[in-house]
Parts: structure tokens; sequence; C-alpha cells
């Protein structure tokens, strides 16, 4: 059997995992979303990261599946443990390219109604690829989506295209800083001053930021003090099971 063929069985068979990583909103330390983050352990494979079978199934058609796959057990997951804690927590959702091709919204939003998920508590990370490639199916998902009142965030920012226009041009709310920016921001004045910009440009687009890789005390506390809304990283936390999640969610609250 090929990759593609086990993969395939894997999505069909929803044996492909979902783990959740906490996004903390920085001034209160309290945890805002969590992104949900694919995961595949095959019999014979092993664990294979999503950084490689995330292409292939870009490339064999099977990501519209495969997001459905995750999308529906994040906001399951997520329901269940919304029903637990005080306040509502939000899930990220990345959706690449390809879902945006082939799959209209609705989807989407019949998983939010079926765990009755406020749509404003879900927000889909894309990539600047997806506004290069196809700017008009780009355009009309992205103002489906916002007309439903899921949230837009752009993934990666600074890595791709960066350009400004598609800031102004789609209806994004948030921007996740990626993390080689944020790396060496203690260290280096010219990676504080890049950070320092783009908080200050997303707040012109009235833009939410996240920091992503966040690794040390320092860096949460130097990006608290330059204003950026959200942290995401190893210091707070790895990506967790559904379970761990929980446990995680339950003893910071
Ligand atoms: O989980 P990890 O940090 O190893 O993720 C590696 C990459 O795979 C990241 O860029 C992440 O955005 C992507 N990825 C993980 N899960 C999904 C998914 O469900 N859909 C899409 N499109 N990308 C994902
Ligand atoms: O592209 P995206 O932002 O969706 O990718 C998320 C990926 O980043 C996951 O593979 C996750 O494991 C990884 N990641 C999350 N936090 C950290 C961190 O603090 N440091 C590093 N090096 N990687 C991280
Ligand atoms: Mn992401
Ligand atoms: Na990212």
């Amino acid at each position: 059997q090929t990759v593609k063929q086990r993969l395939h069985k894997a999505i069909v068979s929803r044996h492909i995992e979902v783990h959740f990583q906490p996004i903390i909103h920085l001034q209160s330390g309290v945890v805002s979303h969590c992104e949900a983050l694919a995961r595949w352990t095959d019999e014979e494979l092993g664990e294979v990261s999503p950084e490689e079978f995330i292409p292939v199934a870009e490339n064999y058609g099977l990501m519209p599946e495969l997001g459905y796959c995750v999308a529906e057990k994040a906001i399951k997951t997520m329901a269940q443990l919304n029903a637990r804690t005080a306040a509502p927590i939000g899930v990220a959702i990345n959706r690449s390219p390809q879902e945006f091709v082939n799959r209209d919204v609705e989807p989407l939003v019949n998983i939010a109604k079926t765990y009755n998920f406020p749509a404003e508590l879900v927000n889909i990370e894309l990539t600047e690829s997806l506004m290069v490639k196809k700017p008009e199916k780009a355009r009309v998902q992205l103002r489906q989506l916002q007309s439903h009142g899921f949230g837009i965030a752009m993934d990666d920012f600074g890595t791709g295209y960066s350009s400004l226009a598609y800031l102004r041009k789609f209806p994004f709310h948030v921007l996740k800083i990626d993390r080689e920016f944020i790396a060496d921001i203690c260290e280096r004045g010219e990676d504080y001053n890049l950070v320092k910009t783009i908080i200050e440009m997303a707040r012109n687009f009235k833009l939410h930021t996240v920091a992503e890789g966040v690794e040390t005390k320092e860096q949460m506390l130097l990006l608290r003090s330059m204003g950026c809304d959200y942290g995401q990283g190893f210091y707070f936390s790895r990506p967790l099971r559904a379970d761990a999640l929980v446990d995680y969610v339950m003893s910071s609250a």
C-alpha cells in the first residue's frame, strides 16, 4: 500500500486524531482559543508528521475530507470542554487552499450547528498562498465565512508574500506572527523592531495579534509589553490530546 492509500484509509475510518495547542490572552493569562492540529499514527509508518502528510493529502485531493474530519473532531471536543468551563473557549482550525477551492462553507456551518457551537468561537486559519493563487475563490469564501460569523486568521504572517493589499482587501480578524520572527526577539533588535511594526500595523487594521512559537517567559513578557494580544507556544503548552487539554484548562482556570 502506498502512503496515499494508507492516509485515505485513515481519513475515511476517522483515525486522524486532533491535538490542541492553547492560545493565551497575554494580559489576563486566560486560555482564549485552542488550535486544532491533525495527527496521524499509522500501524506500519508510525507517527507521521503533518508537515509530511498534509502535502500528500493536498496532492491527492484528500484535503477536503481530512479538513472535515479535523473540524468535526475539534468542534466536538471543544463543545464538550466548554460545557465544563465558566467562559467558553474558541477553536482555531487550519484550512488549506484546496478546501477553499473544492468545498464551500456549508459543511463547517453544519458541524457548528450540530454541536451547538457558536461560529463566533471558530477562527479559520489560512496562509497567504491562498490569496495569491486563488484571490477570487478566497474572496467569495472569506465573505461567506464572515457572514456566518466565523473569525478569520492570517497564519504564519511574514513568511509568504505578505502583501499589505491582502490585509486591506480581505476580512481578517486575527494576524498570527510567524514563529521565525519571535525566536530571537529578546536578543535581536531587528526582530524586535519588525515585530513591533507588525503589531502596530495590525492595530491600524483592527486585527488581533497572536505571537507563535513563544518558548520563554522573557519572550512572553516582552510581547505583552509590546501590546501583542495573544501568545501560543511551548512556553504555555505543547499541542495536547483532548484529555490533557481538559486538565490544562481546568488547572489554569
Ligand atoms: O502540528 P504541527 O505543529 O507539526 O503542524 C505542522 C503544520 O501542519 C502546520 O503548518 C499546521 O498549520 C499544519 N496543519 C496541522 N493540522 C492541520 C490541518 O488540520 N489542516 C491543515 N490545512 N493544516 C494543518
Ligand atoms: O503553521 P502553524 O502555525 O499552524 O504550525 C503550528 C506548528 O508549530 C505545530 O507543528 C506546532 O507543533 C509548532 N509549534 C507550536 N509551538 C511551538 C513553539 O513554541 N516552538 C516551536 N519550535 N514550534 C512550535
Ligand atoms: Mn495554524
Ligand atoms: Na502558523
